[in-house]
């Protein structure tokens, strides 16, 4: 009894004095939040005692499991050695320049050197204006545009949200940020035509960045900027000729590619960064999340030695950096989780066990009279709701079915994210059979209950 009335405590106390990102705080104040206070592994506990499944690694985040002490005693012991100090003005500490000369040798062979931060839109934001800065030092300064897509989610700060495509974000923004282009997403289930194979539809998306180049004038444009796996945006995944035919055009026009592996970054795909997987090669990639597997807020900005060379060819400041840019604590912590996932090979074993198990846990699910696709990359996967199976018509009021699913997934002790009415997941890297064996229970029976709710609704 004293437990539960803590919870009620709590959640009182959380609607009156916490604002919630991304949240309807009318529903909030009258539902509540769910508290959670305790993880382990691939589980976590809410405060009432319940266990839950973590289909989505946090936040797209923890890829290495919960309840690491390794990880706890890393921060600890920075914290007594040297709990912060800055990286401006010509310091630096053994911890950054660790990690600094790690993620160049797990990067891509032409990315170097990293300017951090702390969340994923700060880093955004900081290849937002290196990119521009780089074409100000080379002598074009006219070079302002960034292209990325519709579906794009790279942060919620002004800039790296106006670089993400999300109408919603930018209705909040007042107003969108100037520079800023959007093309189509390669989402081949939601846009393509009657009959369009995956690879043509991959080549046509890849097209519109041609076209939306010439529209601007090609001297006009800075970079594009992709997710390689649009994540927040439904786990859009690209036809194989998609990246290619990408990376042809940003080479035909000269202009800089930068990755957002915010969510892609530190082996979701069974590649260290997917740009590898997709044998693409960035200018610049931007990561945060997994860096750490969430224990602790760090991000960055890896960039080519171009980009280095052409800072470097003046002799001004780059007039940029944040307070906690390198913090020592974050670093030593990524150091340790890096370490972890290395010793645990779990950048192959996503490769050669989670991603044919993720695989094959969706395709149990092909049949299911709710189910219009399921698809998945690595260990990130989606299953697509839809009325009609056989045209892909959507249900009513987009969002509102994927939203029942996600309330029967929770009841049932489990978590997938709803994006509209697409649910995805994105686990720990560190499932074994028995997660998969779980997953599967769980997931056949909420969209069981889902699909008792909305029968009528599906075509006959
Ligand atoms: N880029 C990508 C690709 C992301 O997914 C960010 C940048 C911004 O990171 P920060 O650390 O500033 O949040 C993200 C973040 C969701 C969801 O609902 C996804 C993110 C954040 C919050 C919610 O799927 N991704």
């Amino acid at each position: 009894m004293t437990h539960q009335y803590q919870t009620t405590q709590l959640r009182e106390l959380d609607a009156l004095h916490h604002l919630h990102p991304f949240t309807d705080h009318k529903s909030l104040r009258s539902d509540g939040a769910r508290i959670i206070v305790r993880g382990d592994g691939p589980y976590i506990w809410d405060s009432e005692g319940t266990r839950i499944l973590d289909g989505m690694a946090g936040l797209w985040t923890c890829n290495v499991g919960y309840g690491r002490k390794e990880l706890a005693q890393a921060a600890y012991d920075q914290m007594v050695e040297l709990p912060f100090y800055n990286t401006f003005f010509k310091t630096t500490h053994p911890p950054v320049v660790a990690l600094s000369r790690k993620l160049a040798e797990i990067t891509p062979n032409n990315l170097n050197q990293v300017f951090f931060g702390s969340s994923g839109s700060e880093a955004n934001d900081t290849a937002i204006r290196l990119i521009r800065h780089y074409w100000a030092l080379k002598g074009e300064p006219q070079r302002r545009i960034i292209i990325s897509r519709k579906s794009a989610y790279h942060g919620s700060t002004i800039a790296a949200g106006s670089m993400g495509g999300m109408s919603h974000v930018h209705a909040h923004s007042y107003p969108v940020y100037e520079g800023f282009r959007h093309i189509m997403d390669p989402y081949w289930y939601g846009e393509s035509e009657d009959g369009e194979s995956p690879e043509a539809f991959g080549l046509r998306a890849a097209g519109a960045l041609e076209d939306e180049i010439l529209a601007i004038g090609p001297e006009n444009v800075a970079a594009f900027a992709g997710e390689p796996v649009q994540g927040a945006g439904g786990v859009k995944i690209p036809p194989a000729s998609y990246w290619p035919e990408v990376q042809r055009i940003v080479n035909k026009y000269g202009i800089l590619l930068l990755a957002d592996e915010v969510i892609t970054g530190f082996g979701r795909l069974g590649t260290w960064f997917a740009s590898q997987h997709y044998g693409i090669r960035p200018d610049l990639i931007t990561f945060a999340k997994a860096v750490t597997s969430g224990y602790i807020p760090l991000s960055g900005v890896i960039v080519d030695d171009k980009i280095v060379g052409a800072l470097m060819a003046h002799d001004d400041d780059f007039n940029h950096g944040y307070t906690f840019s390198g913090h020592p604590v974050a670093c030593a912590v990524a150091l340790k989780n890096i370490e972890i996932i290395e010793r645990e090979k779990l950048v192959p074993r996503v490769k050669e066990f989670g991603a044919t198990a993720l695989a094959k846990l969706l395709a149990k699910f092909e049949d299911h009279p709710l189910v219009g696709e399921v698809r998945s990359v690595g260990m990130l996967g989606a299953i697509e709701l839809v009325a009609d199976k056989r045209t892909r018509r959507r249900f009513d009021d987009l969002g509102r079915v994927g939203l029942i699913c996600r309330d029967h997934f929770f009841r049932e002790g489990f978590i997938m994210r709803a994006v509209f009415d697409t649910m995805v997941m994105s686990p720990p890297l560190i499932w074994t059979e028995t997660q998969f064996k779980e997953a599967e229970v769980v997931m056949r029976r909420a969209l069981d209950l889902t699909l008792k709710d909305v029968a009528g609704e599906l075509a006959a």
